[in-house]
């Protein structure tokens, strides 16, 4: 087996045009990889951190140049002629020399480039595509194997509210969410279909029709509840069936609007206690159908999630993204404490593959469902598609089916599907 060679990291510049890190990786057989690193704009406060240099000079100080060296000058020689196939090694590795408990020394996106470049070579290295790749070493670490049939289900986030669109929508994104009776390329198409279907719906409002930054419509609207009737009357359009052939999501991010122990939306004239704010969401259940609310309440409002959680859990995943950045603890005690039904999962918030699989083994031996979610700054990289098809996760959350950087990913779910490599 071929050992690892060279690895070289550089800055880019992602999707939002803030500088992330790319590398790559060469191996003794002269085969190449590359990956590079997303960021997030509602960043949690309890994920680990990524390394920016906070030099004012340059990028307004979101340039990565001391990550860039960390690869280069420090980790990079000391991974000459080891194989790639020890992924949990190289990350242990990591975490040991970062010693910090959120990365805040090495930085998140140093320490994921290095461990993303690992599986990309495992998997060329043995021959096998990502995904397969990701699903045996998940069995060698976890002694369970997952069988693949199927794709994860799609998210689609198609109206951009709160800091993805400056707009007046206080919730961040409302999505659309194809039945799992559907195939991904049947449910991708719907989803197209009604993305393109809200335009003309905007449009005929003589409503703007710019998107945000994940590639979702982030029209003025003034109340959060206008922007589910616009997609409503977008689905009614195209002649599919809420709660039928698809349902409605909602990323809720309430700890961006949570000030002094209450919630302020624009539907409401005064600002909410965390029953009141329930209150309104459970009526939007009632009223249409929804499959999935992520983060409802802040991210440390626990007794208030253990609440909605015991009323909403029959029909609905609720989902916690902030309230548990992908970290184990928060997950665990997510678990114990029944405050939510599924986690988001983004390896940028653990900063390692390896410490992601385990967040996904605890998901599944407590038989949590779990979601693989991109940030809201991206790169063309469709790495998460394969890890998502890999661990067999219940849903991805790649963002709207439009943009590059979001496409890549659902295009790569396409090509998986197409390529007749699980048993559907
Ligand atoms: C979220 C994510 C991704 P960000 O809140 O769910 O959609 O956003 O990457 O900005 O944290
Ligand atoms: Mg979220």
């Amino acid at each position: 087996m071929a050992k690892i060679k060279k690895i070289k990291a550089r800055q880019i510049i992602d999707s939002r045009g803030y500088p992330t890190l790319e590398g790559r990786l060469w191996l003794d057989n002269d085969t190449e990889v590359i990956t590079s690193i997303p960021s997030g704009s509602t960043v949690g406060k309890y994920e680990a951190v990524e390394l920016r240099d906070h030099d004012p000079g340059a990028y307004g100080g979101n340039g990565v140049g001391k990550a860039v060296s960390f690869v280069n000058d420090l980790i990079a020689p000391k991974l000459v002629g080891i194989a790639p196939e020890k992924l949990k090694e190289i990350d242990y590795w990591l975490i040991g020399a970062d010693g910090t408990k959120n990365k805040n020394r090495l930085g998140a996106n140093t320490t994921l480039l290095i461990s993303q470049l690992m599986v990309k070579a495992g998997a060329k290295n043995n021959n096998l595509p990502v995904f397969q790749y990701v699903n045996a070493l998940y069995q060698s670490y976890f002694s369970q194997k997952i069988k693949i049939e199927r794709i994860p289900i799609p998210i689609f986030n198609i109206i951009n509210g709160a800091k993805y669109a400056n707009n007046d929508l206080d919730f961040q994104e409302f999505q659309i969410i194809p039945s799992s009776s559907l195939s991904f390329s049947d449910g991708y198409k719907m989803g197209i279909n009604i993305y393109h279907q809200l335009k003309k719906v905007l449009e005929y409002r003589n409503t703007m029709v710019a998107v945000g930054e994940e590639g979702g419509f982030a029209p003025p609207l003034s109340a959060n509840v206008d922007a589910v009737e616009v997609l409503v009357e977008a689905v009614n359009n195209c002649d599919f069936k809420l709660g039928k052939d698809l349902f409605l999501g909602i990323d809720v991010a309430a700890s961006t609007f949570y000030r002094n122990e209450r919630y302020s939306i624009k539907d409401k004239p005064q600002p909410l206690t965390a029953e009141q704010l329930t209150e309104f969401l459970l009526s939007w259940v009632k009223t249409y159908s929804f499959l999935m609310v992520e983060d409802p309440l802040d991210q440390d409002d626990w007794d208030n999630w253990k609440k909605i959680n015991k009323q909403m859990k029959e029909d609905l995943y609720i989902v916690g993204d902030d309230l548990i950045a992908s970290n184990k603890e928060r997950l665990e005690k997510a678990i114990k404490e029944e405050v939510c039904s599924t986690v988001l999962i983004k390896p940028n918030q653990t900063g390692t593959i390896t410490e992601t699989m385990e967040i996904i083994d605890i998901s599944r031996k407590n038989n949590f469902s779990y979601i693989i979610s991109h940030r809201s700054g991206e790169t063309n990289d469709d790495f998460i598609a394969d890890l998502a098809v890999g661990v067999q996760s219940d849903f991805v959350k790649f963002g709207a089916p439009a943009r590059g950087e979001r496409v890549a990913k659902y295009n790569r779910l396409l090509e998986i599907e197409s390529d007749g490599l699980i048993n559907k």
